[in-house]
């Protein structure tokens, strides 16, 4: 109980705190943040909880945490412009107080996985939203007659007999085609995007949404690659004591195609409704880039091989924060995105 109101306590804290220099922001982050700080406690005392609170009070705690980085990061914004931008301390007619604003969750989520991608050699690449069918569907190995390539999951937009099949993209796949043609191997960057799908919309499907997609390729390159990579990604997105497991799977561009699962944390991997009782969630399809589309690209297949993976930001948001309606994430609510 004296846990839960010490975590309601900080956050308000946190929502509500107000720094007068750079030391201030720096104690601050010290006290809430550091190695020995409120907040290192707070998560080890959490393996204490009852299973049956965890994900209450989990999630709590995560909101904790962002709202304290939120507060950090709002400061040292606002202390950088200070000092770099004299004028606009002279601008008598800027309006003063107001609410700070902050980062969209699924920004929060980006930014966090493209930190993690880039602390390990990978770079940012980015592409249009409107494409081809050559690279949205053809070049992956996608079949004539694929459903995706269907009106019925794909947004075309020439409208009438689609003789051009220029659609919004399906996925961001479609940018790593492009780097591809234009670059030799080594490759090694991810691509993060939003993506469109002719879903109708529910709390567990949207029309649109963001993911983030990876690839590697260079000579010999293998699975064992892709699975220390991806672990690597799940311990520091879930916290180091994070378990995978890889379960066989199917894409037209990958060949073998695997899912990852991470262990359950609400419930330690024992089965609870959140995980349907298997112990495990997924969070991620991955494989080995297919050497037909390595050739697609004009990469020699028998020289190099290359491993990808995909990722929706929606489905990383709904594991760290609990948050289960997709819609949420675009209908602008104040009180929803107040709590990241
Ligand atoms: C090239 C070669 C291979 C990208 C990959 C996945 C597996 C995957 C989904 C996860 C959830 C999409 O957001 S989601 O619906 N993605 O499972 N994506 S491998 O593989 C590629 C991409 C490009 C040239």
């Amino acid at each position: 109980m004296q846990y839960k109101v010490e975590i309601e306590q900080l956050l308000q804290e946190a929502q509500s705190i107000t720094f007068a220099c750079v030391e201030e922001v720096e104690n601050y982050r010290i006290r809430l943040l550091g190695k020995k700080g409120v907040l290192g406690d707070l998560f080890e005392k959490f393996k204490t909880i009852p299973n049956e609170e965890k994900r209450e009070v989990g999630q709590a705690l995560n909101a904790l945490k962002t709202a304290v980085e939120n507060a950090i990061a709002t400061a040292r914004e606002k202390f950088e412009n200070t000092v770099s931008d004299s004028r606009e301390i002279d601008d008598l007619t800027r309006p003063s107080g107001g609410e700070n604003g902050h980062r969209h969750p699924i920004w929060q989520i980006r930014d966090k996985i493209i930190d993690i991608f880039s602390r390990i050699g990978f770079v940012v690449a980015e592409g249009p939203e409107i494409e081809d069918d050559w690279h949205n569907f053809s070049a992956l190995n996608f079949p004539p007659d694929h459903p995706a390539r269907d009106m019925q999951d794909t947004f075309f937009v020439e409208s009438g007999d689609n003789t051009n099949n220029i659609s919004l993209r399906t996925h961001t796949s479609s940018v790593q085609v492009r780097i591809m043609e234009k670059q030799k191997p080594p490759i090694r960057a991810i691509f993060p995007g939003r993506v469109y799908r002719n879903e109708a919309i529910s709390a567990r499907a949207h029309c649109f949404f963001h993911q983030v997609e990876g690839l590697y390729i260079d000579k010999n390159v293998s699975f064992a690659d892709l699975r220390e990579t991806l672990l690597y990604f799940a311990k520091e997105m879930f916290g180091s004591s994070t378990k995978i497991r890889l379960r066989p799977s199917y894409f037209p561009f990958t060949e073998p195609s695997a899912e990852m699962d991470i262990e359950c944390s609400l419930c330690g991997g024992k089965g609870c409704p959140f995980c349907k009782h298997t112990g495990w969630v997924e969070i991620l399809g991955c494989g080995m880039v297919d050497p037909n589309v390595l050739e697609n690209c004009n990469i020699d297949s028998k020289v190099y091989s290359g491993f990808a993976f995909g990722m929706g930001i929606e489905r990383q948001a709904n594991l760290k924060y609990g948050v289960k309606d997709l819609r949420l994430f675009s209908e602008n609510d104040k009180r929803f995105l107040a709590q990241f």
